[in-house]
């Protein structure tokens, strides 16, 4: 066929280093940049054999989120805007393999397996981060989409979620939204104002919130944002990559790991501030007292004060709608235990990975998922969505009942639901604040973490750990689940769990208890036990203290 004589041509242009292996990973490749040209045309030609097999438009965004700036990488968008499923993760990792003079046998083995019309028209979306080295990546993903005849449309510079958001507008016929960017701040900052629309006792202090971009993509966005936000929110925009580096010292990762303020921001005590990652997917929020103490507000604390402010809501409005929070292993016991103990709301607990949360959240009527490091949305049902219209337009309801449907409905269009947005959750905490006129300080005392510690152990090959129940247990090597059990018994109100990172060569291990010591003495005698029973490689794990 002639697609397939141009792919030969064109691929020849895009060459694979040769003995070089990735794995599509969490969340698709992501590696130093040099090595990625020849992923990106391959992912271009899986994108638009995608779109051929769902007759929907398919997204490719360009970015290596949190990563270094020398980083780079590729996430594949399916038609509603989600993740790619996981069957075609492998046909990804197959074709990015494929040695040069294999590709057009893994390609058609691809288009075989799958019972590909080629003849279906095929639309590819592209996007791309602000590191330098996307502009000629995703020109290398445009070159894969033409080399099969698909029409491609380049988005050019926006954050993840807009491109995900862009596919979902697209696939619903413009129902979820306008496929543009103006359409996305139109809709989202839209409904932000009628969320606070009520609450005009607000002062500008209130409506002032100091802002950390990662000097990314995140901040760029935000600045085009602000006209439409007409002054009811004010955001001071730092590290908006006019100076600094992308990601270094800053951003959503750096703050929560570090457990400290970006560098390039002057924060005032009791200020409220907030990260974005790289690629604007998540975002934390935090201040410093006065006595100059850091006070980090992370996804477990969103996902707290979102899941009941709705769960307030339906009741107010009446409405017998099922609400769940999907959480994972890292979500601190204190979340957990608040939101199933006082809340009394369902908690689910999933693998790492935003595409395991969205789908366990799938299952509700009101899925509220957050990963405890800031990635994480909403999700409505068709059939929630639908009674919260028809209640929000119903004439005979009392003004209690349709003030919380109106409410929901806002509420709703608010919300990115097809991925976890920094920007979206930023205005729902905004608004959800306006609205219970809440300081962060008073947000932060709903329930206290409890002390913490991640660690990472590098052991010849992770893949020896096999876990189980939402990774919370280790079923391989034999004996580290019992010695991770006799630790933890010796400590209180404690918990551990190591896993194997999906993103890094290391394994992580994670500790909690009453205190910061135990939390740390936990935490490295676990390493220690993982280092000696999973192979562990280098020097021997040291006590933090
Ligand atoms: C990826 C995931 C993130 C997860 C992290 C875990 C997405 C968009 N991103 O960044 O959700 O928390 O991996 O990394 O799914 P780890 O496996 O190295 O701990
Ligand atoms: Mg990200």
């Amino acid at each position: 066929m002639a697609e397939f004589q141009e792919i030969s041509k064109l691929s020849a242009l895009h060459p694979k280093p040769a003995g070089l292996v990735l794995q599509y990973g969490t969340s698709g490749f992501r590696t130093n940049a040099k090595q990625l040209d020849h992923i990106m045309f391959r992912m271009g030609l899986l994108a638009t054999v995608r779109s051929k097999k769902t007759k929907a438009t398919i997204g490719v965004m360009v970015t290596a989120s949190h990563n270094p700036e020398e980083d780079n990488g590729v996430k594949l968008v399916d038609p509603m805007g989600e993740m790619v499923t996981q069957d075609w993760e492998e046909h990804a990792t197959q074709l990015a393999n494929a040695d040069q003079e294999d590709l057009l046998t893994a390609l058609k083995n691809i288009i075989e397996k799958e019972a590909i019309n080629m003849s279906q028209e095929a639309n590819v979306f592209v996007g791309k981060d602000t590191r330098s080295s996307s502009a000629s990546l995703s020109q290398a993903v445009l070159d894969g989409v033409s080399a099969l005849g698909g029409h491609s449309k380049d988005y050019g510079l926006v954050t993840t979620p807009q491109l995900h958001y862009m596919v979902c507008c697209q696939n619903t016929q413009g129902k979820y939204g306008e496929a543009t960017v103006e359409g996305y701040y139109t809709k989202f900052c839209q409904a932000f104002i009628q969320l606070t629309k009520n609450t005009s006792n607000r002062t500008d202090d209130q409506k002032h919130l100091c802002l950390d971009g990662a000097n990314g993509i995140g901040a760029l966005k935000v600045r085009e944002m602000e006209s439409h936000l007409k002054k009811e929110l004010q955001i001071s925009l730092n590290n908006d990559g006019s100076k600094g580096r992308l990601n270094h010292q800053c951003g959503a990762d750096y703050v929560k790991v570090q457990q400290k303020p970006p560098t390039g921001i002057k924060i005032n005590p009791g200020e409220r501030c907030c990260s974005f990652d790289g690629d604007a997917d998540r975002i934390v929020y935090y201040y410093t007292d006065s006595e100059g103490t850091f006070h980090l507000l992370d996804g477990d604390k969103m996902a707290t004060l979102i899941s009941t402010f709705l769960k307030e809501l339906l009741t107010q409005a009446g409405l017998d709608l099922k609400i769940a929070v999907v959480q994972t292993a890292y979500a601190n016991g204190s979340s957990t235990h608040y939101l199933e103990n006082t809340m009394k709301v369902l908690v689910r607990c999933t693998k790492t990975g935003v595409k395991h949360l969205h789908h366990v959240a799938q299952e509700f009527d009101v899925g509220v998922y957050f990963e405890a490091n800031g990635h994480g949305t909403v999700l409505f049902s068709k059939a929630a969505e639908e009674k919260i219209q028809q209640l929000a337009e119903d004439t005979n309801v009392n003004d209690e009942r349709k003030k919380a449907a109106l409410l929901l409905r806002n509420t709703i269009n608010v919300i990115n639901q097809t991925v976890g947005d920094a920007i979206s959750d930023m205005l729902l905490i905004e608004a959800i604040l306006a609205i219970k006129g809440m300081t962060i300080q008073q947000w932060d005392t709903i329930y206290t973490d409890l002390p913490n510690r991640q660690l990472k152990v590098k052991v010849a090959d992770r893949r020896v750990i096999d876990t189980t129940d939402a990774e919370r247990r280790a079923v391989t090597p034999a004996g580290l689940q019992e010695a991770i059990d006799n630790l933890v018994k010796k400590y209180r109100q404690a918990r551990s769990f190591v896993r194997p990172s999906g993103t890094e060569d290391v394994v992580r291990v994670y500790a909690e208890a009453d205190t910061q010591e135990s939390a740390d003495a936990l935490a490295h005698e676990v390493s220690l036990a993982v280092y000696r029973l999973a192979g562990g490689v280098g020097d021997e794990p040291k006590p933090l203290h």
